[in-house]
């Protein structure tokens, strides 16, 4: 398979690093800028040089350089106290009081939890992740997730302690505030350093999964004895709130069913919620819980102090490789707040200038709002600084094995073939640029093709797509053979088998979405798809609409899209479904005919990486129908037929999907009886509006106000299209059992009520 751009793996990781805002160029997410480090004022450091200190372990390095490598204050107006653990704790309470002054500044937030996060994201940030904050999409980084959304001033405080510019001090002031990088709840598309957007409980924790799923993946892939291209951790905090949630439990599950070594959990245990102490409505055995969903389970009892307890966790988490870990960290709500500790008026409101006063006395801190102690800035990026430079090293190493194959120095040749064939997928899955070519590989289909169910044309463009795209995988909640999703050339990702890309999710539909967001949002060129019956929409939503607003290019396979399905009856026939997705933002619904529209539903859905695609599929036969295209599909609607001319139609008829089969038959009828129709195809209202004036002029001419639409849905929006003088033929109840015909028949979803509305309005 080609690649698109004409820069190699090697050429590509060899390039200087750029530098980039919020939206890097592709190729700037290769890059592990060892030399271009972040720095404070006051902070006088040199970053090592590879040859400095080679065979340093992660995990040493950092504390081992942090004493044999002080960085001496130049200007300091507080000075290095004498114990590491005073710093910490110094450095862990301005956390605290960047969150407590936020909030008070904002009067909106919730302090309680970042007060009692503090050490472990601490311990996080400065002594265990790897990441860049000179270049945030580095892609072997690390990846963090706050599931506990409402808790974002924690994560805030430290992506500006860690030198993200992201978030300076204005940042900080303006949190909650418009146009901030600090909005309300951690959004990915705003502040560079978030990885997912979450705020509705437990998302985050299944987006952690569809991560961690991510890199088991990819290292299964790429990744050789001599070179771990692809080697990083995801981390998770998660609340009672995140562990109250279905959600959390299906992608736990299935973290566990899949073995995810590397994803790590840390389970804020305080026991408080908005309503109170947790134990009015949640008073189960978490930690058995996540035995059974096969986690490995640690307890740290003392989550506000007990720095040693957490790490020491964590490197018995790190040991676990088959199985993800759960650290549940015992903390105190609003910890250090001497009245409002441990108790639920601390969750969500600002403590108030008395209590803020009283916190300040209560944790001996003299400081001014905001402030950031000299000794605290330097000794937060002294950590970074050091581990940074280590891992600077191995990558560069790692990648050094990798070019050292790419020029052809093993001399297997058809190892060699296969590793530059897997250099360039990895390079297009890492840059996300799509491979030169790949939309020829979709099948086209003449009016001669058999008449199949858009399901199955969906699994022969699926099937089609994997072939020539390196990240593309998915699967089904429990209906793969029903929604036509499996590819045939791979297996099924499984513990031991995760090179392969069969997604099954088993009946898990909400986890199922959210992991896909984890998937898209881990790397640009990771593009997964998943799949049920349309009506099942209802129980992944919240996944769908994050899926739009964190814009994660999900494709959405849906099928079994209408009454047409038949004798499942009301519970599985969607009716008010595709009105919901167009009053979406960022969202394609989409909604093909044949197998042409098909194709062209998903190369529209292949190309928008920033906006997921819901494609609605039948699971009835449908014909291939003259004058169906992909191009047409591109422009969301467009004239299938039209016997007319001049752009004065007697009569618009349009349809969607199914029912352009019965727009065309009555469009066949009415001309015969000498009128002029035009048949429109309108697959994506939203393509459409996205089209110029003179476009649209040319589908639906102002002048034209004889339009009838029909769609198996609701009537609900279509007076948008057929204006107060058309006529929308749709179902505005629920559906019912029996054979789809029959029920097509009783609905009125007919030729013969599409002629009879065209014949009263022209
Ligand atoms: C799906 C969802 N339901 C409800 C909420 C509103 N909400 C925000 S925080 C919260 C309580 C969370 O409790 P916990 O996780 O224990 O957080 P803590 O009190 O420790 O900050 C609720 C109900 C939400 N954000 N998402």
């Amino acid at each position: 398979m080609a690649a698109s751009s004409s820069l190699t793996l090697s050429q590509a990781i060899l390039a200087p690093p750029t530098s980039h805002g919020s939206n890097p160029p592709p190729s700037d997410r290769l890059f592990l800028p060892i030399f271009s480090l972040p720095t404070y004022s006051g902070l006088k450091s040199t970053p090592s040089t590879p040859s400095s200190h080679p065979t340093r372990s992660p995990t040493t390095s950092r504390r081992r350089l942090y004493s044999l490598r002080p960085v001496r204050s130049s200007a300091a107006v507080e000075t290095l106290p004498k114990t590491d653990t005073a710093l910490l704790e110094k450095s862990i309470n301005t956390i605290r009081f960047l969150a407590i002054d936020a909030v008070e500044k904002a009067n909106s937030g919730h302090p309680g939890l970042p007060m009692g996060c503090a050490p472990m994201g601490h311990i996080l940030y400065d002594e265990l992740m790897r990441y860049n904050p000179k270049n945030p999409y580095w892609f072997n980084r690390d990846r963090f997730v706050l599931s506990a959304g409402h808790g974002c001033m924690l994560q805030y405080a430290l992506l500006h302690l860690a030198g993200y510019d992201s978030i300076k001090e204005e940042d900080l002031k303006g949190f909650r505030q418009w146009g901030s990088k600090t909005p309300g709840h951690p959004e990915n598309f705003e502040t560079p350093g978030v990885e997912v957007t979450t705020g509705p409980l437990g998302q985050g924790i299944a987006n952690a999964v569809g991560l961690a799923l991510a890199e088991k993946h990819l290292a299964a892939r790429f990744n050789k004895p001599d070179s771990e291209i692809v080697d990083h951790y995801t981390y998770v905090i998660l609340g009672d709130g995140c562990q109250m949630e279905g959600i959390a439990n299906e992608a736990c599950s299935l973290a566990g069913h899949w073995g995810l070594g590397k994803l790590i959990a840390f389970y804020d245990d305080n026991h408080i919620s908005i309503d109170g102490d947790t134990e009015i409505a949640f008073t189960e055995s978490v930690d058995t819980r996540f035995e059974g969903l096969g986690w490995h389970v640690i307890w740290v009892k003392n989550g506000n102090t007990g720095y040693d307890e957490i790490r020491a966790a964590i490197k018995e988490a790190k040991t676990v490789k088959d199985k993800p870990t759960l650290i549940k960290v015992t903390t105190t709500i609003g910890y250090g707040s001497p009245n409002k500790a441990n108790s639920y008026s601390v969750h969500g409101s600002a403590l108030g200038a008395k209590e803020v006063d009283a916190t300040r006395k209560n944790l001996g801190w003299p400081y001014e709002p905001f402030h950031v102690p000299e000794d605290v800035k330097k000794y937060f990026l002294i950590n970074v600084l050091a581990f940074f430079s280590h891992i600077g090293i191995g990558a560069a190493m790692s990648l050094r094995v990798l070019l050292l194959k790419l020029s052809g120095m093993l001399n297997l040749p058809n190892m060699r073939r296969n590793i530059k064939e897997e250099a360039s997928e990895l390079k297009s899955i890492i840059s996300g640029e799509l491979p030169a070519g790949w939309e020829k590989a979709l099948p086209t289909y003449t009016p001669e093709s058999p008449a199949d169910a858009t399901r199955n044309l969906s699994q022969q463009c699926l099937n089609a797509l994997a072939k020539v795209l390196p990240g593309f995988l998915g699967g089904s909640a429990d209906l793969a053979s029903s929604n036509m999703t499996l590819l045939k050339m791979f297996g099924d990702f499984q513990k031991n088998t995760p090179e392969e890309r069969n997604l099954r999710f088993g009946v898990r539909e909400h986890g199922m979405g959210a992991i896909c967001n984890g998937i898209a949002h881990h790397t640009p060129g990771l593009i997964p798809y998943c799949a049920t019956f349309f009506v099942f929409t209802d129980y992944m939503r919240a996944a769908i609409r994050i899926s739009a607003l964190s814009e994660a290019g999900v494709i959405y396979v849906m099928t079994h899209d209408s009454i047409g399905l038949g004798e499942d009856g009301p519970t599985h026939q969607p009716i008010e479904h595709l009105a919901s997705f167009r009053a979406m933002p960022n969202i394609l619904m989409l909604r093909p005919a044949d197998g042409n529209e098909t194709a062209g539903a998903y190369k529209v859905a292949i190309l928008n990486r920033k906006r997921p695609s819901i494609l609605a599929l039948s699971r009835q036969k449908l014909p291939q129908l003259p004058g169906t295209s992909v191009e047409g599909v591109e422009k969301g609607g467009y004239i299938v037929s039209d016997n007319s001319s001049g752009n004065k139609p007697d009569v618009i008829l349009i349809g969607t999907g199914s029912e352009l089969e019965i727009a065309s038959k009555a469009a066949d009828e009415l001309r015969k009886e000498g009128k002029a129709v035009r048949l429109v195809s309108f697959i994506s209202w939203e393509l459409f509006d996205e089209q110029s004036n003179a476009y649209k002029e040319s589908v639906l001419p102002e002048a034209v106000t004889a339009r009838v639409s029909i769609e198996a849905g609701t009537t609900f929006g279509w007076e948008k299209i057929v204006g107060t003088k058309g006529k929308a033929i749709g179902i505005d109840r629920f559906g019912a059992s029996a054979p789809a015909g029959k029920i097509y028949k009783e609905f009125g979803i007919t030729a013969e009520a599409v002629v009879a509305a065209a014949k009263a309005l022209c």
